[in-house]
């Protein structure tokens, strides 16, 4: 059995980060290890959250797992809260990384223009070089522009400037990246017209190419969808797709999630309803 080894908080309510790589992930097939960084009583979203830092259990679980040669087909980090979290993971990736083991880093720390609470442009900067260590990242178009200490573009930017994020990314040092939330208002003459869906566009850094998956656009917004995005794309990986099949996939998954949430009476904003989505995620691996 494959077996991916996550690591992010856990937010008690307000579906996103453990609470949602764990079933997701256990659910494509792939046994699942943790560990959890932190514990909220919700994600930063809510006023009022609570915040146990666990940083200090990170060195000791890895301690152990070392003495017991643990190995991990894929590592999948999230939410970090700290400089020393990104350290911690630096130290993780060079102790149970390796050729056999896809290194996965969703630089999870912004959107719609905007850190989360508590995040600075130097955890940018440092986020950045956790991604230096990554086979994949994950960025949407705010972590990417952070990252890269570069304004933010909600919209007007083309394809060739897509490019040039991608290739500065990459030469970070990751070897695929990943990037989310693309929006093209005019005809892109490579990728035809995509005005009015919403996409990714990813380069492969080793056959210097780059690739593209547009889908309609959920006029919502909701907590939680980077995560998991982030879950199924490191899932079909480690269950033999390719690159674009796997991004492909978690975008989709992602908008059957939205389109489950919408369809409950009872949903809420703080996180989509992904768990009647499962079979149509397991009917497509
Ligand atoms: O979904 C990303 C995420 C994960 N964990 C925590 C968060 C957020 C986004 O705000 O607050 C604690």
């Amino acid at each position: 059995m494959k077996k991916i080894v996550t690591i992010q908080d856990v937010s008690c309510v307000g579906k996103c980060s453990l609470t949602v790589a764990l079933p997701i992930i256990s659910a494509m097939g792939i046994e699942t290890a943790i560990i959890p960084t932190a514990v909220l009583s919700t994600h930063t979203m809510f006023n009022g959250f609570t915040f146990r830092d666990l940083t200090s259990d990170i060195t000791s679980i890895c301690e152990h797992w070392k003495k017991e040669k643990f190995q991990f087909d894929a590592i999948y980090t999230g939410y970090l809260g700290s400089f020393e979290q990104l350290d911690l993971m630096k130290a993780l990736i060079k102790d149970f990384g390796g050729k056999n083991t896809l290194t996965i880093v969703d630089p999870c720390m912004a959107d719609n223009g905007k850190l989360y609470p508590g995040f600075t442009q130097e955890f940018a900067f440092a986020m950045k070089d956790l991604c230096s260590k990554a086979d994949v990242i994950l960025p949407n178009m705010t972590e990417a522009s952070f990252m890269l200490g570069i304004p933010y573009k909600a919209n007007g930017y083309d394809l060739q400037y897509i490019k040039d994020l991608l290739k500065q990314l990459a030469n970070t040092g990751s070897k695929k990246v990943v990037l989310k939330g693309i929006e093209f208002s005019e005809v892109q003459s490579e990728v035809g017209d995509v005005r009015g869906r919403i996409g990714i566009v990813a380069y492969d850094k080793e056959s210097d190419t780059f690739s593209w998956y547009f889908h309609e656009k959920m006029n919502q917004c909701f907590h939680g969808t980077g995560d998991i995005f982030a879950s199924v794309f490191t899932g079909a990986m480690v269950r033999g797709k390719n690159f674009k099949e796997s991004y492909s996939l978690a975008a989709n998954f992602v908008v059957e999630s939205i389109k489950a949430t919408l369809s409950h009476d009872d949903h809420n904003i703080y996180g989509v309803d992904f768990e009647t989505a499962i079979p149509y995620l397991i009917s497509n691996m």
